[in-house]
């Protein structure tokens, strides 16, 4: 934070400077932020699926705005929060890894304001449902009922205003009606809901009326399901995120006296209809929200903001999880839809980062955005007036699980003999993407870097940082990586 703000005189001169934008507009919207657990865009119909129809997700689509370049800025769930709330990046919010659990060493810098405190402060009435996964109580929050930590599917434990109650039920389905419960009762006033899903965390148990959603269908495997990990050496060592080597102690009813590859496969189906089942859950009842508004009469007036707060493998390189900076897991579903300012069926294909998200909220709500928040409004790119210096190259930073830093904090990242050991072995990297190429900096691994030219490559199979005839774009990338560290005041 700037020294010469002080966090009062940044809450106080952001309200006062609502007045003005209010006055240009005859009402403040509604905002539904709507987020995921690990939910991948190319899952979703309207981001061209063929396994599953999700119709509301394709309603949102249709009748707003699709981004096809949106991506997570640390691939993991804690880190992913603590940055929408803050609309800044992990080194800057202080949450690093995932933190849950009141012995976590990661604190959020509860100085930097967040969008629910500045929409709150300026009179909206504000809630939080659903998945929390922040080691800290919720702020700047009228109501919250919040999952403890990952929380369960079935018959969860909900922290409604600090009180713990169990709940029978399916956990999509409960955080809905504590939704549409809330909303009912706050209808007359303007309101900005937090409406997060667990779902379709791993392991995925879809509710039971989905179990067998998809079990005629055989799940069509990705295009680097088999990959050898030729030319990418962390990859290859990241055994513990496969399927045919990770997974299988998970599934008891695996059957007897299958090879590796009906293993495998085996596996990866039971996985994915789960996943897609779990997935649908959330679909169908953002559809009950969604009709919910249209009968109240709110939908005009509500932006929503639906999203994920990280990207997954699904048995891309025949692996599951997140971490890395590849395609899959860097990036996330973002779908905008406001009647209000905006005609439906637009896509986006500019870069849109989780650090807008705050910035987006309240520049809509005709708040100023205060200084320590690091992302840009999306606004001109949903009115169609995209402003000519918008970026054209992202910043991605990944730290470690925040468990194995427990009781060793900031000084272990600093310590280069510091070790770093996972589940899944990814090891700490920075990386930065532009339309067509990206370099990844694996910073505690030596001199190891990773080029993919995703125009011939898209699936980042070749490494090219060593052919020299990417000399050139290797160099330009390198400057841009530094030039963005420096942007973010990334000085680690
Ligand atoms: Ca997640």
């Amino acid at each position: 934070m700037p020294s010469s703000l002080t966090r009062r005189q940044l809450l106080t001169g952001v309200a006062a400077a609502i007045a003005p934008a209010c006055s240009q507009r005859p009402k403040r919207p509604n905002i539904l932020f709507v987020m995921t657990d690990d939910h991948v865009p190319r899952t979703m119909s309207c981001y061209g699926d063929k396994v599953l129809k999700t119709p509301n997700f394709d309603r949102l689509a249709e009748e707003g705005c699709r981004f096809d370049n949106a991506f997570c800025t640390n691939s993991l769930c804690a880190p992913s929060r603590a940055t929408v709330l803050t609309g800044c990046y992990s080194h800057i919010n202080g949450i690093l890894g995932n933190s849950e659990g009141v012995d976590s060493i990661e604190k959020i810098d509860t100085t930097l304001p967040t969008y629910p405190e500045l929409l709150q402060k300026a009179g909206y009435r504000t809630a939080m449902v659903g998945k929390w996964h922040l080691s800290h109580d919720p702020v700047g929050f009228d109501y919250s009922c919040i999952l403890p930590g990952q929380g369960l599917y079935f018959d969860p434990v909900f922290i409604e205003n600090g009180q713990k109650k169990s709940f029978k039920g399916y956990a999509t389905d409960l955080t809905t009606d504590f939704a549409l419960s809330w909303l009912k009762q706050n209808e007359k006033h303007s309101w900005c809901m937090a409406y997060q899903h667990k779902a379709p965390h791993r392991p995925f148990l879809p509710a039971t009326r989905h179990a067998s959603l998809l079990k005629d269908i055989e799940i069509p495997h990705p295009v680097t399901y088999d990959d050898d990990f030729a030319t990418r050496k962390l990859a290859k060592e990241a055994e513990d995120m496969r399927f045919d080597i990770s997974l299988t102690p998970d599934y008891k009813d695996l059957p007897k006296g299958l090879s590796p590859k009906q293993k495998k496969d085996w596996i990866f189906q039971r996985f994915m209809k789960d996943y897609y089942a779990a997935a649908y859950g959330v679909d169908e009842n953002l559809g009950r929200v969604l009709d919910y508004l249209d009968k109240s009469g709110q939908a005009e007036n509500t932006v929503i903001i639906y999203t994920s707060d990280n990207g997954f493998f699904l048995g891309d390189y025949g692996w599951y999880d997140k971490r890395f900076m590849y395609e899959p897991s860097l990036r996330i579903p973002l779908l905008i839809r406001y009647p209000g300012l905006l005609k439906g069926g637009r896509v986006e294909s500019r870069f849109a980062l989780n650090i807008d998200y705050a910035p987006t909220m309240l520049d809509l709500a005709g708040i100023q955005t205060p200084q320590t928040m690091q992302g840009r409004s999306l606004r001109p790119l949903l009115e169609g007036k995209p402003p000519e210096d918008w970026r054209t190259s992202m910043y991605y930073t990944y730290y470690e699980d925040s468990w194995r830093l427990r009781g060793k904090g900031k000084e272990a990242m600093a310590d280069p003999t510091f070790q770093f050991f996972t589940p899944h072995r990814v090891s700490p990297h920075r990386g930065v993407r532009n339309q067509r190429y990206k370099l990844i900096d694996y910073h505690r691994e030596g001199d190891y870097k990773e080029l993919f030219d995703l125009e011939k490559d898209p699936n980042e199979l070749r490494n090219v940082y060593a052919d020299a005839s990417y000399a050139t774009v290797r160099d330009q990338l390198t400057r841009e990586l530094e030039r963005l560290r420096t942007q973010y005041r990334d000085h680690a």
